[in-house]
């Protein structure tokens, strides 16, 4: 694993290549959120998923027929596999659709649980003003199948926050109707683009977001966390729990004090630490070698000695880094661990709420290492 790097000093490419690695197996370890979406043409079902998720899944995701109406898309991440019922109707492509998915679940029922279908949202548009008993029968059908179905009552115009009266009225409609929703028989409205013309804003993703993380097992929940893009809040979360892990792990190997000479020994640790959080945060898998490589950087100060730069460089900024004198103890380990961690933390908040052009440049430069040394500094 990484001890081959162990107790000597490590170059850049080393780090990055390392860093290559781990950033795979920490994609892999996140898994795959598998959400089905529902809903006539047209009600917004890729505006929603666009919302939520971002729009590379439907545009660079590759698309692959489940079967006719039926399409499945990966996040080039693989964070997210997306069920889309394109141009869907009810009534005879229902049933197609019906019988396909009947087929995906229960070929899937043996696998991980990883692997499976993990929710369903159904869509209806609140102008339509009306839900179909067919409408209804596909979603106790998709109930049947074992998925969790969130009904959405989608682009619902607000005014300072209250929702049309016409949607309230269709929502309470559909609710009467007694079907298996999850969670709790509710019924979410939302709007998920602004409308200039009427002024009406966005509006209840994050509320559709959390039904969403109420109705998943929680296997799947670190991936949803790192596929979407709007709860910036859940995703620190996470960070937080890997940086505290890495600062256990990290003291545990400064509890015998490390000479300085051998602080390339710290190195792996942060390389993993760095990996998982980038995968946390599900800054893009496809640009992994431009994430490495700008890991790398931070890491080595674009130096090649790896232990050193950690040493002379990073530890200045550490609280006790400046005093310790011949050899980095246990807390000073975890502290360089944690400072790394935040700062590697922001600086993937920052990347992350670039348009994907702009972040491929700011990758590929010194800003990463610069915006790095500014937050390790700035704690
Ligand atoms: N204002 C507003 N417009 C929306 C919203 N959702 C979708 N639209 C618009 O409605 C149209 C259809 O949206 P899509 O997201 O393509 O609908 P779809 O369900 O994916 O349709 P198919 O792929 O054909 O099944 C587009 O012009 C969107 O811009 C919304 O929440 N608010
Ligand atoms: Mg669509």
């Amino acid at each position: 694993m990484g001890d081959e790097v162990a107790g000597r000093d490590i170059d850049r490419t080393e780090v990055e290549r390392l860093f290559g690695a781990r950033l795979g197996e920490a994609f892999d370890a996140l898994g795959c959120f598998n959400l089905a979406v529902f809903g006539k043409t047209g009600v917004g079902k890729s505006t929603l998923v666009n919302a939520i998720f971002g729009a590379q899944v439907a545009q660079t995701g590759v698309g692959r027929p489940v079967t006719r109406g039926l399409v499945y898309y990966r996040h080039p991440g693989g964070l997210l596999g997306l069920y889309d019922s394109e141009g869907f109707e009810t009534g005879h492509s229902g049933d197609e659709i019906l019988a396909a998915l009947r087929e995906r679940v229960e070929g899937t029922r043996g696998l991980p649980v990883d692997q499976r279908i993990h929710a369903a949202w159904y869509l209806v548009r609140w102008s339509d003003r009306r839900f179909e008993d067919r409408q209804a029968d596909f979603v106790r059908a998709l109930s049947d199948l074992g998925l969790p179905v969130v009904l959405v009552v989608t682009q619902v115009p607000t005014r300072d926050g209250v929702p049309h009266p016409e949607a309230l009225e269709l929502a309470a409609y559909i609710e009467s109707l007694g079907l298996p929703l999850r969670p709790g028989g509710k019924v979410v409205l939302t709007n998920a683009l602004d409308d200039p013309f009427t002024g009406a804003p966005v509006f209840g993703l994050q509320e559709l977001l959390d039904a969403t993380y109420l109705v998943v097992p929680e296997v799947a929940t670190a991936a949803l966390t790192a596929a979407q893009i709007l709860d910036w809040e859940r995703k620190r979360q996470a960070a937080k729990k890997i940086i505290n892990q890495s600062v256990a792990v990290a003291a545990g190997v400064g509890a015998t004090p490390i000479p300085f000479s051998d602080a390339a020994i710290l190195v792996p640790a942060q390389v993993t630490m760095i990996a998982r959080l980038t995968a946390a945060y599900g800054l893009p898998a496809d640009r992994s070698r431009a994430l490495a490589a700008a890991g790398a950087l931070v890491l080595t100060g674009g130096a090649t000695m790896a232990g050193r730069y950690l040493v002379t460089s990073l530890l200045k900024f550490i609280p006790g880094g400046q005093v310790a004198t011949s050899a980095i103890s246990a807390t000073v380990a975890g502290s360089l661990t944690r400072g790394v961690g935040m700062a590697w933390a922001r600086v993937c908040e920052h990347a992350l709420a670039l348009p994907d052009a702009e972040r491929d440049r700011f990758l590929a430069g010194n800003a990463p290492l610069e915006l790095f040394r500014a937050y390790l500094k700035g704690r």
